[in-house]
């Protein structure tokens, strides 16, 4: 199996080369078959040259460096990487380390069941080992809510937020068109069109490393914008939904 791993990258120079190390070595050990494609959401910083010259001088193969100038989003990052994507599956990373790669093995492991479209962790597994302060426990219910009573979530799904997710490659095909949100609503955006389909996702447990910076998703003005874009994604839902009712009865009548 192929597997494309989109990692949208912004202002991740610090970081990147410790994620692009990780993932390499262990996807050359469990899943030899890979492309890592980042994608520099805004070339803000020196993320790209770090990038660039660490591939020349060791010579790696199967990474893509590819981006643009302005700063556009993680939602549209991770459209512009998957387009290109290559895959048999197809998914998206964060770029920094914060999750354990670990989480990628349950990842690849779940998609034994070729059954499986899509593979989505969650904090609420009871084996994930997350640790959060209350006003994370409490930010990250609300959002999950929000989701769940405003949008299609697939049934098991019960944590939409988590920068790793796995999806096939017919699955990418059917619902990438439709994608629209360029920031980080993208996950609830992509988990909405896999709920209306409904095919069948696992939910595996996710592990994040103690010592992890704060996070930039849960600022106050980034959780407004993705509490917007959900309102705007069930809208346009409702929108198509009663607009097919009315096509259906005119050409009834
Ligand atoms: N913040 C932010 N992240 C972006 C953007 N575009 C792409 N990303 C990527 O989206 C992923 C998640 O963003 P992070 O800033 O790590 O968000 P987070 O994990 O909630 O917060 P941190 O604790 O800061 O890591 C990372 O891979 C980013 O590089 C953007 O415009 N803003
Ligand atoms: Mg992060």
């Amino acid at each position: 199996m192929k597997l494309s791993l989109v990692i949208p990258t912004y202002k991740k120079q610090r970081e990147v080369l410790d994620q692009l190390e990780r993932l390499y070595g262990f996807l050359s050990r469990k899943n030899p078959n890979f492309e890592l494609i980042f994608v520099i959401d805004g070339y803000v910083d020196n993320t790209k040259e770090i990038l660039e010259k660490y591939i020349k001088e060791n010579r790696l193969k199967k990474i893509s460096i590819i981006g643009y100038k302005e700063n556009r989003g993680k939602g549209y990052a991770v459209r512009y990487g998957m387009k290109r994507a290559k895959g048999d599956v197809i998914g998206f990373i964060d770029a920094d380390t914060d999750i354990q790669i670990r989480t990628l093995g349950y990842a690849l492991k779940a998609l034994k069941d070729e059954s499986v479209m899509a593979v989505v962790p969650s904090k609420l597994h009871k084996d994930s080992n997350i640790e959060m302060t209350t006003f994370r426990k409490i930010l990250s219910a609300g959002l999950f809510l929000t989701n769940k009573l405003i949008l299609s979530l697939p049934k098991n799904v019960s944590d939409v937020g988590c920068g790793l997710k796995l999806f096939r490659k017919e699955l990418v095909e059917r619902i990438l068109p439709k994608l629209t949100v360029d920031r980080f609503a993208i996950d609830s955006e992509i988990l909405n069109e896999i709920g209306k389909i409904g095919y069948k996702v696992a939910v595996i447990p996710f592990f994040l490393n103690k010592n992890r910076s704060e996070s930039t998703s849960t600022h106050l003005r980034e959780t407004l914008r993705m509490l917007k874009d959900i309102l705007h994604i069930a809208k346009e839902d409702k929108m198509a939904f009663i607009t097919g009712i009315e096509m259906r009865f005119w050409k009834a009548n």
